[in-house]
C-alpha cells in the first residue's frame, strides 16, 4: 500500500518541523543545547530546545525584510548535546562537538540552554568576534563560588579574546559587585542609546573581513514581549528594534554561528518567548541565506 504522506506530521521534533531531508545538502545545523546547571533564580532552561522546535513548526518562515523563504533543504536538526550535572565537563564536552562541526563548514545555530554554553560553542566555532544581545553583562569574575556561570562566562571568554573583539546591544542591568572586580570595558549600546538612535559610536566596530559570531539572551528583549527567561530585566528591547539591529549592522557580516539562549518555558505562560527565540532563529538563517 502507497503510503499517504500528506496525512502525517512528522512523527519527531525537528527543528521547524522540518524532515531533515538531506545532511549534504543542509547549509545550517540545529544543535540543542541545554545546559541548566549554574542557574540561581529562574531555572528550566533545559527544556527550551524542546519548546523552541516546537514554536518554530507553527510560525511561517517567510522573512519580510530578506524577501526570502528558507526551505527544507537548507537546515539539518542534529538534536541535543546529551549533557549531566556537572558544569565543567559538560563546557567541554559541547566545546569538542562545536570542534567537530567546524569542519563540516555549515553554519551552526545553537539553541540553548543557559547562557554559559556560549564560552564553549564560541571558543569550539573559533569565531573571531561576538555580538551579544542581552539586558546583563555577565562579567562577574565569580558568582555563588563560580567561575563559570551564567554571570561569568563573558569575563573568561574575554581571558581568551580581546575586548574590542565583543560588542553587547541591550545591556541595561549591572551592579557594584560586578563592576568592583574591574571588569573589562566592552563596548555596548544600552536600550536608550538605541531608541533615540545615538549609536554612531558602533557604526565602525563591524569589519567584513571578520568571523562573527552572534548571541541572543533572550533577556535583552523587554519582558513584555519575552516573559519566560531566567533573569527578567525591565526597559528591554522590542523585536522590532532587534531585527531592524540586524538588518541595518550585521546583515552583511560573515557569521560562522550563533545561539538563542536561557529560555525558562515554565514561565513562559502564553508561550511567546519561544516562538519569539524560534522568529529570531528562523530570521537569522533567512538573514545569511540572503546575504
Ligand atoms: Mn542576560
Amino acid at each position: 500500500m502507497t503510503q499517504k504522506t500528506s496525512f502525517y506530521f512528522h512523527p519527531h521534533n525537528i527543528f521547524g518541523g522540518l524532515s531533515n531531508r538531506s545532511y549534504e545538502e543542509a547549509k545550517f545545523l540545529v544543535v540543542g543545547v541545554p545546559l541548566d546547571v549554574s542557574g540561581t533564580y529562574r531555572t528550566g532552561y533545559r527544556f527550551a530546545p524542546m519548546y523552541i522546535r516546537q514554536a518554530a513548526a507553527q510560525i511561517e518562515f517567510k522573512s519580510l525584510r530578506y524577501e526570502n523563504e528558507l526551505s527544507d533543504r537548507d537546515i539539518f536538526d542534529l538534536g541535543d548535546i546529551a549533557l549531566g550535572s556537572n558544569l565543567e565537563s559538560n563546557l567541554k564536552d559541547i566545546e569538542n562537538s562545536m570542534l567537530e562541526l567546524r569542519n563540516e563548514k555549515k553554519i551552526v545555530a545553537i539553541i540553548g540552554g543557559e547562557h554559559t554554553i556560549t564560552y564553549s560553542t564560541f571558543m569550539g566555532l573559533k569565531a573571531e568576534r561576538i555580538i551579544i544581545f542581552d539586558a546583563h553583562f555577565d562579567l562577574r569574575n565569580e558568582y555563588a563560588g563560580m567561575r563559570f556561570s551564567h554571570a561569568t562566562w563573558l569575563r573568561r571568554l574575554l581571558e581568551n579574546i580581546d575586548t574590542e573583539d565583543v560588542l553587547i546591544v541591550g545591556a541595561r542591568a549591572t551592579s557594584f559587585d560586578e563592576t568592583s572586580s574591574n571588569p573589562p570595558k566592552v563596548l555596548h549600546v544600552n536600550p536608550l542609546q538605541l531608541r533615540s538612535e545615538e549609536i554612531n559610536f558602533i557604526k565602525d566596530w563591524f569589519k567584513k573581513d571578520k568571523k562573527y559570531y552572534i548571541s541572543v539572551d533572550m533577556d535583552c528583549f523587554d519582558p513584555a514581549y519575552a516573559p519566560g527567561v531566567g533573569n527578567p530585566e525591565p526597559e528591554g528591547i522590542s523585536p522590532t528594534t532587534f531585527f531592524d539591529f540586524l538588518l541595518k549592522y550585521v546583515s552583511q557580516l560573515d557569521i560562522v554561528g550563533f545561539d538563542v539562549n536561557e529560555v525558562v518555558p515554565q514561565y513562559d505562560l502564553s508561550g511567546i518567548t519561544s516562538v519569539l527565540a524560534a522568529k529570531v532563529i528562523l530570521e537569522i538563517i533567512n538573514m545569511i541565506l540572503s546575504k
